[in-house]
């Protein structure tokens, strides 16, 4: 089932982050060993479609998984932002932050993924970019994200101020102007394998389209989100509410409904939850949190179904909440005002919160209902049908 790489410690708060199913994946931060990501990523299924997004040494990373040129990719970067900086191609300081780089990446893709971002170079290898270039002047190599000058010279050349570089044996300009960097996610097949390994770097034309990772300098902060309606374990019959509130310091750009596993509609945002306004006073918006839409619960099968919501931020962060009830109904889908319930021959008991009547018509059918008081709406409602 779960694998974990017996010489690395679980550092990450593991339990919070299946909680809340995002797509992240925490290092240590402490120790200069990563912490394998494998174990994570296969359980982190919620979400598919979102970019992996994970943290190490109080950054964040984000894998881009459309392919794109180096420039393409540099500027998307620089568009992107985490509480409030722009990002950048990642730049790698340490061997550590490149593996822990590495290891996220590869153990979130699958192998047609890793095909689709493989360089037309020769060496069949899949690579993603990373923010150094050698574009404006040939052999000087240095990180985007404030101009650092990090290396001087092809594969015979030399770091500059001691700064981390971890080449193949590259730069090698093999294939005219090759000006940007990018790190293997595969040792280099035949007859390429000695110029370069997993994890190492090599100097690609720009022109490529390859995956990226964006790097920004801040902890990306938890995107919140609980459902309260329907309640989880709950009963719901005819008219009520889907609700709830959604938080996140990269604002809530969309809050999708799915009924049994399909998609239903978006849910509008912005209702006030002073709730949630007093508990989070510090991230905007809290106090406008909310989001419901009436839903008819009737229109459901009786019987067990479940509604869930997924809440996507503007950093593209996603979580989803779920509940699962019993739907209790009558047999007509509506009951009209000619159908009114008739209680004029029936018997009322009551026991702790409960309320039943039986002996209740409505039309022809005969019917015993139970009501409860239900915290949530604060009010009674109907918690079993049976037609007698
Ligand atoms: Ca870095
Ligand atoms: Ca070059
Ligand atoms: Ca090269």
């Amino acid at each position: 089932m779960v694998q974990t790489n017996a010489n690395l410690a679980p550092l990450f708060t593991l339990q919070g982050v299946l909680s809340m199913k995002r797509t992240i994946a925490k290092y240590a931060k402490t120790v200069g060993t990563p912490v394998s990501v494998v174990a994570i990523l296969a359980l982190l299924s919620t979400g598919a479609q979102a970019d992996l997004v994970f943290e190490y040494d109080r950054h964040t990373y984000k894998l881009v998984e459309l392919p794109a040129t180096w420039d393409e990719a540099a500027a998307a970067a620089k568009a992107m932002t985490l509480a409030g900086d722009p990002g950048y191609l990642a730049r790698i300081d340490s061997a550590a932050e490149n593996q822990a780089i590495l290891e996220a990446v590869i153990s979130h893709l699958s192998p047609a993924q890793l095909a689709n971002s493989i360089p037309n170079d020769g060496s069949e290898a899949a690579f993603v970019w990373l923010g150094g270039s050698d574009a404006r002047r040939e052999g000087q190599w240095t990180w985007t994200n404030n101009g650092d000058l990090f290396w001087q010279g092809d594969f015979n050349g030399a770091p500059v101020n001691g700064r981390y570089t971890n080449w193949g044996i590259q730069p090698d300009n093999a294939y005219g102007p090759e000006n940007a960097l990018a790190m293997s996610l595969a040792g280099w097949p035949e007859p390429f394998y000695d110029l370069g390994a997993i994890g190492q770097w090599n100097d690609l034309e720009a022109g490529n389209r390859l995956m990226y990772v964006i790097e920004f300098g801040a902890v990306v902060e938890p995107l919140r989100a609980e459902l309260d309606q329907p309640a989880d374990q709950g009963v719901h019959t005819g008219v009520g509410m889907i609700r709830g509130w959604a938080l996140s310091q990269e604002e809530v750009e969309r809050i999708e409904v799915y009924i049994d596993g399909r998609y239903a509609f978006d849910a509008p945002y912005g209702d006030p939850r002073e709730d949630v306004g007093y508990a989070y006073p510090d991230i905007n918006g809290s106090s406008t949190s909310g989001f419901s839409v009436p839903f008819r619960y009737s229109a459901l099968s009786a019987g067990e179904h479940t509604i869930s919501v997924i809440v996507t931020d503007g950093f593209g962060d996603r979580v989803e909440r779920s509940a699962t009830f019993d739907v209790v109904r009558f047999e007509k889908f509506l009951i009209d005002k000619d159908n009114t319930p008739n209680m004029n021959w029936s018997v009322a008991s009551s026991y702790a919160d409960y309320i039943t009547v039986q002996g209740v018509e409505v039309g022809r059918d005969v019917y015993s209902i139970t009501l409860r008081w239900q915290t949530e709406t604060q009010a009674f409602e109907i918690v079993n049908i049976v037609k007698n």
